[in-house]
């Protein structure tokens, strides 16, 4: 049987950020003429964007992995890497995005509404952006960071005004097809759309939308037939029409207990999809038995509630009507709904909580340091550079690491791991704040470029330290 696409799992990842270069300066007899690496570029996000073109995720079942471009590495003469390019991953409107888990991270409903669902990594800055005051030459540079590459499932619900609902072979694909000028396939034979077909019918001043699903049969709320795939895409309809076959051959059938069944369907499936408006239309009117019946049962179901229509897909007749009716329920759906979000709608992963980082205990003499920054300071090390990780240790120092590893009780020589608990880079611990380590000078001078030091030398409080570690990375943020 062949399976409609309203549902793939997508890999996406992001582009990895450039590392930041470390350069020195030359120039015709002056051989150190400072640092001058540039900073790396951004790695590309991963962008989901609704676009009302695409009407389905074929696509990304073909090829479900997607990747945006790094970001180029920083070179000498403070020339910064170029930024990757964003991957733009057009879906179609009403597209609902999850994790594995079934959490929904966004529902994507409206012309570009959009959905970073992959992050580009910072680049990593140069040797020129790291020099300050105390550091002036470092010989370092700081890596680039990856991207976010994550597993996420997309689902389609179909976003339409009116949906038709009935029996494999009532006609609503023949509906769709004369009611707007969407040209579905149409056979005689059962379950012949397998996938919703979306029209657009203008009826009067009121233009609506109106898309049908593949055929329902008993218990498709239980998954029978294609059923319970394609109720989800009923959903987001505010208007229900029951297409019912008034010139069916099956003996054991007929319009009511059609309806009876459909209807049980929708209440089993549940999701407001019981309490829908919703109105009656006995088609193929135009098979003289068809017309008998239609006339017979006719009073039967409006004694039961409902608005009906005799139509014919096939000599057109009562489609005027129907269509005016449909707008008519439309427009008042409409106008008892909020207004929409007129505004282009741009859905951001949840922002992480920068604020700080834990200590925790594991085991013996295992510490676990757990918080954006220390991760993303790691991530950033050249571990294979001295320098490089002696800035690590006195980035971690000035947020309060140490302090907070010695009040857990950390003694020199545990191991302190900084990461994922699967994926943690992990140190041997020697504080650096023991006195005796401040007097061993700062690290990143390079002794050539010393300028005679003023004779005393201001303490500076650890806020004023803190705040200018934070100064390196304004302008990186990539939500500001
Ligand atoms: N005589 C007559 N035949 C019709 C009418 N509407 C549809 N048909 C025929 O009924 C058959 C099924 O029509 P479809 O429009 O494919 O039915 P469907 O409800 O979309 O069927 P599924 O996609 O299988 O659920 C086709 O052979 C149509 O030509 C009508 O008003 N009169
Ligand atoms: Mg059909």
């Amino acid at each position: 049987m062949t399976t409609f696409v309203d549902r793939v799992e997508l890999h996406v990842a992001a582009g990895n950020g450039g590392h930041g270069c470390a350069s020195v300066h030359r120039e015709k007899f002056k051989p150190l003429g400072g640092p001058d690496g540039g900073n790396g570029g951004r790695g590309g996000d991963v962008i989901l964007v609704v676009d009302q073109d695409v009407t389905t995720l074929l696509d990304y079942h073909h090829s479900p992995h997607r990747k945006a471009t790094n970001g180029k590495p920083g070179e000498g003469g403070n020339r910064s890497g170029k930024d990757g390019t964003d991957l733009v991953l057009p879906v179609p409107d009403g597209t609902v995005v999850q994790d594995k888990d079934g959490n929904v991270l966004a529902d994507l409903v409206g012309q570009g509404t959009s959905f970073i669902a992959g992050q580009g990594g910072r680049g990593g800055l140069g040797n020129a952006a790291l020099a300050s005051a105390r550091r002036k030459a470092p010989g370092f540079a700081l890596l680039g960071e990856p991207g976010i590459a994550r597993d996420i499932v997309l689902e389609l619900k179909t976003v339409a005004d009116v949906a038709l609902v009935g029996y494999p072979s009532a006609g609503k694909s023949s509906l769709i097809s004369v009611l707007s000028a969407a040209k579905p396939k149409i056979a005689d034979y059962p379950f012949t759309t397998l996938v919703p077909n979306l029209g657009v019918v203008t009826a009067g001043s009121t233009v609506y939308t109106i898309a049908d699903v593949p055929g329902l049969i008993p218990g498709a709320s239980q998954g029978k037939g294609l059923g319970l795939e394609f109720l989800r895409h009923v959903e987001r309809c505010s208007v229900l029409v029951h297409v019912l076959d008034t010139a069916t051959l099956e003996s054991d059938r007929d319009p009511a207990s059609d309806l009876d069944v459909i209807e049980a369907e929708l209440r089993a499936y549940g999701n407001g999809l019981e309490d829908r408006p919703r109105l009656v239309v006995l088609n193929k009117v135009d098979v003289p038995d068809g017309r008998d019946l239609a006339e017979m049962i006719r009073p039967e179901l409006e004694g039961r509630g409902y608005q009906v229509f005799e139509v014919s897909a096939v000599s057109h007749e009562g489609l005027r009507e129907l269509s005016f009716a449909l707008a008519k329920i439309v427009a008042e759906t409409r106008a008892a709904k909020p207004v929409e979000e007129s505004t282009r709608v741009v859905i951001r992963p949840q922002a992480v909580d920068d604020a700080g980082f834990t200590v925790a205990r594991d085991g013996e003499s295992l510490y676990r340091v757990h918080g954006e920054k220390p991760e993303r300071w790691v991530r950033q090390t050249d571990f294979s550079n001295d320098e490089a990780v002696g800035y690590l240790a006195d980035r971690l120092n000035r947020l309060g690491v140490e302090e907070a590893l010695t009040k857990a009780g950390a003694k020199p020589g545990d191991a302190v791991a900084i990461g994922p608990d699967d994926d943690a880079v992990v140190f041997d611990w020697e504080p650096t704040m023991a006195a005796g380590a401040e007097m061993l000078g700062r690290r990143g001078e390079d002794h050539r470029f010393e300028a005679p030091r003023p004779a005393v030398t201001r303490r500076r409080d650890k806020q004023a330290e803190r705040d200018e570690a934070e100064q390196e990375f304004r302008g990186f943020d990539p939500f500001s």
